[in-house]
């Protein structure tokens, strides 16, 4: 019998961070690309529009105005999930009807006041000021005593079930830290305590000796594929120092992170020639005053598309009833989105 070979065999993978499976089946794609690149139509968009909540000088629900700002622009989410008045309490019938209050706030970050403008496309100089203002909201909402956990993202595009074109993120922030940062610090305190390193720090050193999921990389961070991806384009940005959060970061790592969030955007976008959908954001370590050196700052993007600007892979079925399951290796999805130009295509 032959031996087993990742390329090609069915198997499962292990995510160290989650502690957490999902299945490969590369085996249905040996190749990893199958044509069919249907390309939308362009959509084209004014740099101001009158009618969008978040242009500079717009009203947004509820009537409140937004400055003319020039740069980037934090307000107070007007639909917010969580609210800083939540009176305490708890609810527990027989230990099966659990329920307890949560207190918390959420904002949005306009990135720009252009409103036809993505992460890719801007400035490099621009997308540092976000960078500022992601590091800057994580330690004045960390500052609170009733924040304990800063989550930190980015909805994009229509298919992610972002609400608007306009270059904006969002932030929740509340008392008790969430399920998946979570899991990733159980998963990072206990590689620590077993082995007195940190498991991202080893993560990036494998992964630079290997090269193989790679995408791109400057002197302060990496961006790759990671062994365990569940999306088909799946992507970390990993700081190579190992600091707990954005709020450590020197001004030249700030450059550096703005530097690579725009060369893989460009790479995203130019993989089938459209604006990428995903979702992305970033783990640190919660601000519950708590010393956490097992915590290294690191972003996951979650792009939904598969084969083209249209197609896009479903978490159904078997993903919903047992685990993800991807056909794509991760390797493969490395290799196509490092095989791409960092100038974007609109710009050619
Ligand atoms: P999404 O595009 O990811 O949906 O984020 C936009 C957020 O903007 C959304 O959470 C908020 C919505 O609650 N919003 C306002 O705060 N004010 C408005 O006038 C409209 C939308
Ligand atoms: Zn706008």
């Amino acid at each position: 019998m032959r031996s087993f070979n990742l390329n090609d065999d069915p198997h499962r993978r292990f995510n160290p961070l989650t502690r957490e499976w999902i299945l490969v089946s590369p085996h249905r794609t040996k190749r990893p690309w199958q044509g069919q690149v249907e390309k939308p139509p362009q959509e084209e968009r004014p740099a101001y529009d009158p009618n969008c909540y978040l242009c500079p000088g717009n009203t947004r629900a509820g009537g409140v105005r937004n400055p003319e700002y020039t740069s980037t622009f934090v307000f107070t989410n007007d639909f917010a999930a969580l609210l800083p008045e939540t009176p305490p309490g708890e609810v527990n019938e027989s230990n099966l009807l659990v329920a307890r209050s949560e207190r918390g706030t959420c904002r949005v970050i306009c990135f720009s006041p252009r409103h036809d403008l993505t992460l890719p496309e801007m400035e490099e100089t621009d997308i540092r000021r976000v960078v500022d203002v992601w590091a800057d909201e994580y330690l004045d909402l960390g500052a609170k005593p009733w924040i304990n956990y800063v989550q930190i993202f980015e909805n994009k595009g229509a298919m992610m079930g972002c609400s608007n074109p306009h270059p904006h993120g969002q932030i929740w922030a509340n008392e008790t830290m969430p399920v998946e940062p979570s899991k990733e610090q159980a998963s990072l305190e206990a590689y620590r305590a077993e082995h007195g390193r940190c498991l991202l720090c080893d993560y990036v050193a494998l992964e630079e000796r290997l090269g193989e999921r790679i995408v791109c990389a400057n002197e302060h961070f990496v961006a790759l594929v990671p062994f365990w991806a569940n999306w088909p384009f799946e992507t970390m940005v990993i700081s190579r120092r190992h600091v707990a959060s954005l709020a450590e970061l020197t001004d030249a790592e700030r450059d550096g992170l703005a530097n690579i969030i725009r060369r893989l955007t460009t790479r995203y976008d130019n993989l089938f020639e459209t604006s990428f959908p995903y979702s992305m954001g970033f783990h640190q370590q919660p601000t519950d005053g708590q010393e956490h050196p097992e915590w290294h700052l690191h972003a996951h993007y979650y792009p939904p598309l598969l084969r083209s600007a249209t197609v896009r892979k479903f978490m159904v079925g078997y993903e919903m009833l047992a685990n993800p399951q991807r056909d794509l290796t991760p390797e493969a999805a490395a290799d196509r989105l490092r095989g791409l130009s960092e100038i974007h295509y609109k710009r050619r």
